[in-house]
């Protein structure tokens, strides 16, 4: 019998740190109510036949951290065409561009939430205007030349270490659960 309890005991307790793990995943998922973006020009899947500058509005103003907020133009030939730095106004990001040879271009940009983390996006448009830049490979941004790969893959909202950290920390509780409910009944057998 006291086997038995320990056993129930035994379960009981994993139950419980299966529930902590999941409420805690709840609760990250939760947090994650960053500031977002509410309109752009151009708009995602606009055609412009002109553009010199890149306008984002956010949904509250951004932090103004030195180098956190990145806004870039890769076009169809993947140069850079911004040409300058993002700038913020409040909630606004602007950024001087110079477009190239019509066809497909995106907008790249990361921004840092008023709650201080991260947010990111893309915004694919079209041009059908004249080129009236050449382009460049690198940023003329100083800030945005190191960081312009890591803005694209982060607006798909990939799974992030702390995500991943969490999930496998909760299939080690629930094996442990298991080992010990295995090792009871064992030693529930042998009595
Ligand atoms: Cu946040």
């Amino acid at each position: 019998m006291a086997s038995r309890t320990l056993l129930r005991r035994a379960l009981a307790g994993a139950v419980v740190v299966a529930a902590a793990m999941t409420a805690a995943l709840g609760g990250a998922t939760a947090a994650s109510a960053h500031d977002s973006l509410v309109s752009s020009s151009p708009a995602e899947g606009d055609s412009v036949s002109s553009l010199s500058e890149v306008r984002l509005d956010f949904s509250a103003n951004l932090l103004g951290a030195d180098g956190g907020n990145i806004v870039i133009v890769v076009g169809p030939d993947g140069r850079h065409y911004e040409s300058g730095c993002a700038e913020l106004a409040g909630p606004t990001l602007t950024l001087p561009v110079a477009l190239g040879a019509p066809g497909d271009y995106s907008v790249e940009w990361r921004a840092v939430s008023s709650d201080g983390h991260p947010v990111s996006g893309v915004i694919p448009f079209t041009s059908t205007g004249e080129s009236v830049s050449a382009g460049a490979e690198t940023s003329p941004c100083a800030s945005a030349a190191g960081v312009a790969e890591e803005t694209a893959p982060e607006a798909t909202g990939g799974m992030s270490g702390v995500t991943l950290g969490l999930l496998l920390g909760g299939g080690v509780v629930v094996l442990v659960g298991v080992l010990i409910v295995v090792i009871l009944r064992t030693r529930t057998r042998e009595d």
